[in-house]
């Protein structure tokens, strides 16, 4: 039999969904001043704190770096960004809180977490941070967490020194090939602890740019991407982080210009950390003032 008599073979795979699987108001200017301006209008009660926490190299720095760019409408980088391989390029607890952005809010970069015990951030420093006891500037000790011998342990923490919001930054990518589960369990374990102290947290993934051509192309095609869908679902799945506080974003590198539609998703992720970080602040001022 001639070959035209054979099956042909399946069509590739989609890489785009034909509707968007996340709507969005419109990628245009429009949008992205509107989103903008409600970020500026936002009045928090105190000055709240946003803590960044993910594994090494994932793009902690580079976000905190893309926030203050966008602030500037030129890059910036201030947050020192790097590729040191297995190690944390970040070693001190770094806060940002000046430029357009960030006024209202604090944002803390932190040491990069490693899958392996007495590697990279240390998993007990995570209650010192949300609960305030470290100050800015405190070098992280992969061995051991803070303590009250540190020159930056606050011994008397106030409510307006804890942590209102956490931000775990991971990379698309390691999501998609597959976590490593050391990871898993010592992200899960920082989760649990978080969730205990009733702080929200949302989840940027990181370097869509890297896991989709089509993205890579044209970040427009982001909420049509089926490897940036699947990515989003799993992450959720892994870390028990509801879809809608996953944002796939492309950070900012040394080069480039600063791009409307490249802002879009990265200030959709800074609305909500702001808007949540917000709600806690005024949910336990009330707490405090019903106690009166
Ligand atoms: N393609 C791409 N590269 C990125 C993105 N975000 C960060 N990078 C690159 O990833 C590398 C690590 O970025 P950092 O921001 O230093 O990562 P980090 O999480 O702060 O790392 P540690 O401080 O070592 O824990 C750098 O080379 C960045 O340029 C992104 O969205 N897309
Ligand atoms: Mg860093």
């Amino acid at each position: 039999m001639g070959s035209s008599e054979s099956t042909p073979p399946p069509p590739p795979p989609k890489k785009l969904t034909d509707y968007p699987w996340r709507t969005l108001s419109g990628w245009s200017a429009e949008f992205e001043k509107a989103l903008l301006t409600e970020i500026r209008q936002l009045e928090p009660e105190e000055k709240p704190n946003l803590l960044i926490l993910g594994p090494v190299g994932a793009g902690k720095s580079s976000y905190i770096n893309s926030i203050l760019s966008i602030g500037k409408g030129r890059k910036c980088a201030l947050a020192s960004t790097g590729d040191t391989g297995d190690a944390s390029w970040t070693l001190d607890l770094g806060s940002y809180t000046k430029g357009s952005l960030l006024q209202k809010y604090r944002l803390f970069d932190s040491m990069g977490i490693e899958p392996k015990d007495g590697h990279g951030f240390h998993t007990d420093d995570l209650i010192f941070l949300i609960k305030g006891h470290v100050k800015k500037g405190y070098r992280f000790n992969p061995v051991s967490p803070i303590d009250e011998k540190s020159p930056q342990y606050r011994k008397e923490p106030s409510f307006r020194d804890q942590m209102h919001c956490v931000i775990f930054v991971v990379s698309a990518i390691t999501i998609h090939a597959g976590i490593p589960p050391a990871y898993v369990q010592k992200i899960k374990q920082l989760q649990d602890r978080i969730r205990r102290e009733h702080v929200p947290r949302i989840l940027i993934l990181t370097k869509v740019d890297d896991l989709c051509e089509e993205v890579a192309r044209d970040i427009t095609k982001m909420f049509r991407s089926v490897k940036v869908q699947e990515t989003v679902k799993t992450a959720s799945e892994v870390f028990g982080i509801e879809q809608a506080s996953i944002h796939p974003v492309k950070n900012y590198e040394v080069d480039g210009n600063i791009e409307t539609m490249t802002n879009i998703p990265l200030l959709l992720a800074l609305r909500q950390t702001m808007q949540y970080a917000a709600d806690r602040v005024e949910y336990v001022l009330q707490e405090d003032s019903d106690d009166d």
